[in-house]
């Protein structure tokens, strides 16, 4: 086993925040297995920062109306923080607007330009005149082929699902100018890929069926089967990194050409800022490599990342590449544009110090080799019968009942190997499932020492023991204390916050595992007064999440997306309070000083009184004159600018924002009640 390990996880776009499909699939089980492998004394590198490039960024700034630039400053800053709030522990964080990434991915790309390894191609494709620009897949909207759907993209056609080329949409028009798009020739760069298949077919299919995860194994199998084909690696866009020929002006990298190098660029940028030597990361045996991502991306990081790593020739491949399967919410596909997620950021403010609940929640639900679900019921219940019922509890037991008869010193007792037996068998189970990317087992094991340390107490009842036979009580707290000092010790990959409060609260050292002594405490040693691990989630906080959740589904069913969400409900009798009549506006005239009023005399057929309304911008006051209206009658008359307004006009607004009265469809005499 080799001791540095160079361990990544997939660079979030910085186009928005994370969820935690995203935390669940990629950022905890990388942190999980960071921070195992420092527990082993390995010297790891653990690597990520945001992938600023692409068209994804591009978008989101023309929905924004904001530069590209802003859109990855804003975001970079949110990703950043939530990951660093959330425990992941990154020994460098970097962006792929860095400047060192610029330099690094166009000497990588110079380099296999200068050996020969691209393809040169010209092809048609299609162009925006007016704004000048070639237009990427996603900018281009038309009629889908298959099914006829108007506004289908030229990359798929999200109605029904098929996958299209630019040149297949019927109608094709510029998202860019609303134009229609020509097609002109550009010159790109294409990588062979077909030409890395015998060296992917012996790296992968025959040199890891053992050891990859079966969903990535058989990802790349099929990818294969089917037959690879050249992938341009330049694109026509202006926002990337440029490319570095002269011939190329205009043109930026592939995003997915520069996007993981930024692995490579991050590490150099990491070992410049702390004094070590990128090379024994990158370009030495002794270090094995480590991709974290999500089962979208395996493409990017087992066939093409591998097939330019083959080309360059001067670094390593990656050891495994363990990609998770996706996370459902609540039983339906967690969607950004449908706002069905939980949000990382949100999350940290909702539950705040409750980030060790949702790494263990997201952990023992994790997609490891299936989908999977969370649902905020099982949060609460893992939360309030696992963390609180099972660890919290146990923990809290030994450290109440040191401090009730020893004045929380560990009592006098020379234990026998066989009752630190499961200690030692949790340490080598969890050790043994993190090695081989078993985090949900890994966690069990953790939970099951706990278990059995409340079971242990339970049948020893030290509580009962101290009276007959104290010796006995010295003999169980002494065992549950070398069990509590373990737990913290162990569950520090997974529940760092945990770790490092129960370290303080016991006087713990931390120790590497591959060095825990078999009695952690020795009788005599202090422990702190006890404090409390983890607390319970209340009903309420729970079904103000599924409310949250239940409001965006009801949003997402609106059939105009401007109208505002409902107001509170009322009864029937607070509504026939209002007394809402017919009227007619005999006098109109604008109100002094005053731009947006005008000031009426209405008719309302038990009187004729003033009313004071904010549609200056919207009516003359000569248009207003003779107009049947509806006014509330009983409001209570309220001074605007020094003039007494004796009821209010009910209007509502036109698509142009200005404002309409909401007149009877016939006229009708005044004063007639509307209900
Ligand atoms: N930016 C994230 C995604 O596909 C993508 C990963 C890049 S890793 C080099 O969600
Ligand atoms: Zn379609």
């Amino acid at each position: 086993m080799s001791k540095r390990k160079l361990i990544t996880a997939a660079l979030p776009y910085a186009n928005g925040p994370l969820h935690i499909g995203h935390l669940a699939g990629v950022y905890i089980p990388a942190d999980v297995y960071a921070r195992f492998q420092r527990s082993q004394g390995r010297d790891v590198a653990f690597i990520g920062g945001s992938d600023e490039h692409g068209i994804p960024i591009t978008i989101r700034a023309k929905k924004e109306g904001i530069t590209p630039q802003d859109v990855v400053d804003k975001y970079h800053e949110i990703l950043k923080s939530s990951l660093e709030e959330l425990g992941i522990s990154f020994d460098y964080y970097s962006r792929t607007t860095s400047k060192k990434h610029s330099e690094v991915s166009q000497g990588f790309f110079k380099k296999l330009y200068d050996t020969g390894k691209f393809n040169e191609e010209t092809s048609e494709q299609y162009y925006d005149v007016q704004a000048q620009e070639f237009l990427a897949d996603r900018y281009i909207v038309g009629t889908c082929p298959n099914c006829g759907q108007d506004g289908a993209y030229g990359d798929q056609c999200e109605k029904c699902g098929s996958t299209l080329s630019p040149r297949e949409l019927l109608n094709p028009k510029s998202m860019l100018s609303g134009e229609v798009p020509v097609l002109k020739e550009t010159k790109n760069w294409y990588l062979p890929l077909e030409q890395y298949h015998d060296f992917l077919d012996q790296w992968i299919l025959q040199g890891h069926k053992a050891d990859w995860k079966p969903n990535v194994y058989g990802q790349v199998k099929s990818w294969l089967d089917q037959g690879l084909r050249p992938r341009a690696m330049t694109r026509d866009l202006d926002w990337g990194v440029p490319v570095p020929l002269d011939e190329a002006k205009g043109k930026v990298l592939y995003v997915w050409f520069d996007a993981p190098i930024g692995y490579i660029s991050f590490t150099q940028e990491w070992a410049e800022k702390t004094g070590k030597n990128w090379k024994d990361y990158w370009q030495s045996d002794s270090s094995e490599l480590v991709h974290f991502i999500g089962k979208d991306n395996i493409v990017f990081h087992c066939i093409i990342f591998p097939a330019m790593l083959k080309a360059h020739g001067d670094y390593i491949l990656p050891t495994n590449v363990p990609a998770f399967e996706f996370l459902n919410l609540e039983n339906d596909k967690i969607s950004t544009s449908r706002n069905w997620a939980v949000w990382a950021h949100e999350y940290l403010i909702d539950f705040k110090d409750q980030q060790d609940t949702l790494r263990y929640a997201l952990l023992s639900s994790a997609p490891e080799t299936k989908d999977n679900n969370f649902t905020w019921k099982e949060f609460q219940t893992k939360n309030n019968s696992e963390l609180v019922g099972i660890f919290g509890n146990f923990i809290n037991r030994v450290a109440v009942l040191i401090h009730k008869y020893y004045e929380g010193k560990i009592p006098t007792y020379s234990p026998e190997s066989s009752e630190l037996k499961e200690i030692v068998k949790a340490t080598e189970e969890i050790t043994n499932f993190l090695e081989h990317y078993e985090f949900r087992n890994a966690l069990s094991a953790l939970m099951n020492l706990a278990r059995f340390g409340n079971q242990y107490l339970q049948t020893n009842e030290p509580w009962k023991t101290i009276k007959t036979d104290p010796e006995k009580t010295a003999q169980t707290l002494f065992v549950s204390s070398q069990i509590a000092a373990a737990l913290a010790h162990l569950c520090e990959p997974f529940m760092p916050f945990t770790s490092k409060t129960l370290m303080a609260q016991f006087n713990l050292e931390k120790t590497l595992w591959t060095d825990l002594p078999s009695v952690f405490l020795e009788a005599g040693h202090q422990i702190e007064e006890p404090s409390l691990l983890f607390s319970k989630i209340e009903d309420e906080a729970i079904e103000a999440q599924i409310q949250k959740l239940q409001n965006t589904k009801s949003d997402n069913t609106k059939t105009n997306p401007n109208a505002k969400a409902m107001k509170d409900e009322i009864t029937y009798d607070e509504f026939v309070k209002m007394d809402i009549r017919t009227a007619t506006i005999l006098e109109a005239e604008k109100v002094e000083k005053a731009d947006k009023l005008l000031k009426f005399k209405v008719d309302t057929g038990i009187d004729v009184r003033t009313v004071v309304s904010g549609v200056a911008e919207s009516f003359t006051p000569e248009e207003c004159v003779g107009k049947q209206v509806s006014i509330l009658l009983n409001l209570a008359p309220r001074k605007i600018r020094g003039i007494e307004s004796q009821g209010m006009l009910l209007l509502t607004q036109k698509p142009d924002g200005k404002l309409a009265f909401v007149t009877p469809e016939i006229n009708v005499e005044n004063g007639m009640e509307i209900n």
